[in-house]
């Protein structure tokens, strides 16, 4: 059963439940997403790896599914894993299995057919497991295999997350074959306190080049990212620091900012993530699951759940040199339907600016914003954090867009930025956030204020750009420096009744908003027509 609330650009399933991507890679002029998939229900279980291919990860094709649970060490799901491009063209799949007894561990599958672009046909290693968990790592704290890389002894690496007591840590294997592993003798990192890591993503990143890495590249200029998916707070955490080969360890550049305690992928919802290499464009595209926030029982009654986000590229930021950079992949652009431009709009204290677009369910939207101090009032001071939403007020916001907002405002989503000082050099950390308190009147629906802090450096305009896309919101301040994907469920302010507007809650400055705004096309996201 499909609903208003469905995606048109974002990947999800025809029906039922999805959480994790898994194992992207492009293959032979095609783009292959798995994801965990429940194929009898909107709800999580009997996992399985759904399949799609796409030539340009915008419009996929959904495949049959790739690996179902069919023995003993996945009976009881196939759970989450990474794929590895092999210099020899070859491809080796590592996933975790939970076993008849419930214990994690990690088989090995790979393409039946490499002549396949599709590679439909997924073989499972007669000998799985190839590794169980180790002396000292519980049976239920051992799992999500990354992509491996290759050190300069020609061994591969694999890590894996896990837990001893609260400490979050990553396990780091060795391998020649992928099929005998050699436990290294460190944790390549741990962090106190910060539990069981899932997804672990581990990759390089370069400090000065304007491209992605292939997971095996390392030297003097780059960086490792480590992140961790926090099994006990479902967040995304990463860290950039240094990472050394000769025994597998990594060290953050700023313990202050250690994996789990520091900065986010994402400050909305958003789980799970992973990133692969690209070797078409040479890019690295991260995806993220994002959960819904209505109930189960809506999900069960619309038939589906979850969907992924858009993959973003991800780089260093060559700017702040402390974080990445994330921006949906330029391919995003070709869904660009009609344009609109807004130049200098002045938004004064207290009000709201409708901004003609039409519907505005479907958007691209790149805005910046100018402060105009008011005479009467001098430079005052704002409010540090997001507070409890875009109704809070003081002197220097909150000030943004009103996303999948209805002509009475009684549906609306608040995108915006709310300064606390601005100091003599102009350069400023601001918090950017959404408030979802406002966006659905349907009942049983979560809704949070999200915030996130980001500098925002002398020479620049504060800057944000929002991809709508129904019950979707995803927005990137700064280029990318922090993201916050939300979920909305409009009753009202649905197709042709969504609006997008300015607002200024400000008391002491106005805004001027240019804005460049595109309506977005839907996505073509259906079967693969094999006849
Ligand atoms: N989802 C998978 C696990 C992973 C978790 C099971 C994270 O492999 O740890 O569906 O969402």
């Amino acid at each position: 059963m499909l609903s208003w609330q469905r995606t048109a650009f974002h990947f999800q399933p025809q029906t039922n439940w999805m959480n994790d991507p898994n194992g992207p890679l492009f293959y032979s002029g095609w783009y292959h997403i798995f994801y965990q998939y429940n194929p009898d229900s909107a709800v999580w279980g009997n996992i399985t790896w759904g399949h799609a291919v796409s030539r340009d990860m915008i419009h996929w094709l959904y495949l049959p599914i790739a690996l179902v649970p069919d023995t003993w060490h996945d009976i009881n799901g196939v759970w989450s894993g990474s794929a590895t491009l092999l210099p020899d063209g070859k491809i080796v799949m590592l996933y975790t299995g939970n076993t008849a007894q419930n214990v994690q561990v990690q088989n090995l599958a790979y393409p039946a057919n490499l002549s396949d672009p599709l590679l439909l046909d997924w073989v499972k290693y007669a000998d799985n497991p190839v590794l169980v968990p180790p002396p000292g790592i519980g049976p239920k704290d051992f799992r999500d295999p990354t992509t491996a890389w290759i050190g300069p002894d020609e061994k591969w690496r694999v890590t894996i997350g896990s837990k001893v007591n609260k400490t979050g840590l990553s396990l780091v294997y060795r391998t020649k074959d992928f099929i005998h592993y050699e436990l290294s003798d460190h944790y390549l990192h741990a962090v106190p306190g910060t539990g069981m890591w899932e997804c672990v993503d581990f990759f390089p990143v370069s400090v000065n080049g304007p491209n992605g890495l292939d997971s095996s590249v390392n030297g003097p200029e780059v960086k490792h990212v480590l992140k961790a998916s926090l099994d006990d707070t479902k967040v995304d955490h990463y860290a950039i620091g240094t990472y050394f080969v000769e025994n597998d360890t990594w060290v953050p550049d700023n313990p202050h900012e250690d994996v789990g305690i520091g900065l986010k992928l994402d400050y909305g919802r958003y789980y799970a993530s992973k990133t692969f290499y690209d070797q078409q464009k040479q890019r690295r595209v991260l995806w993220g699951w994002i959960n819904e926030s209505d109930s189960e029982t809506a999900d069960l009654k619309k038939g589906w759940a979850s969907l992924q986000t858009i993959p973003r590229t991800v780089l260093f930021d060559k700017k702040t040199r402390t974080n990445l950079l994330q921006w949906p992949v330029e391919e995003v652009d070709s869904l660009r339907l009609s344009n609109f431009e807004f130049e200098e709009v002045v938004v004064k204290p207290g009000s709201v600016v409708p901004l003609d677009i039409g519907p505005a369910t479907q958007l691209d939207i790149f805005a910046e914003f100018e402060i105009e101090f008011l005479a009467s009032k001098g430079i005052g001071k704002g409010n540090v954090g997001c507070g409890s939403g875009a109704v809070d007020r003081s002197a220097l916001g909150p000030f943004g867009i009103l996303a999948i907002a209805d002509d009475q405002l009684s549906e609306l989503t608040p995108i915006y930025f709310h300064l606390s000082s601005i100091t003599s050099d102009a350069s400023l950390t601001t918090s950017f956030c959404v408030d979802e308190t406002r966006s659905s009147m349907a009942p049983d629906v979560s809704k949070l204020v999200f915030e996130s802090k980001v500098p925002v450096l002398s020479d620049e305009k504060l800057s944000m750009r929002v991809l709508v896309d129904h019950s979707i919101i995803e927005s990137f301040a700064q280029g990318g420096r922090t993201v916050i994907s939300s979920r909305v469920y409009p009753t009202e302010a649905i197709y042709g009744a969504a609006r997008l507007f300015l607002f200024n809650n400000a008391t002491d400055i106005n805004i001027k908003a240019s804005l460049k705004i595109w309506q977005l096309n839907s996505a073509f996201i259906r079967p693969f027509p094999f006849d």
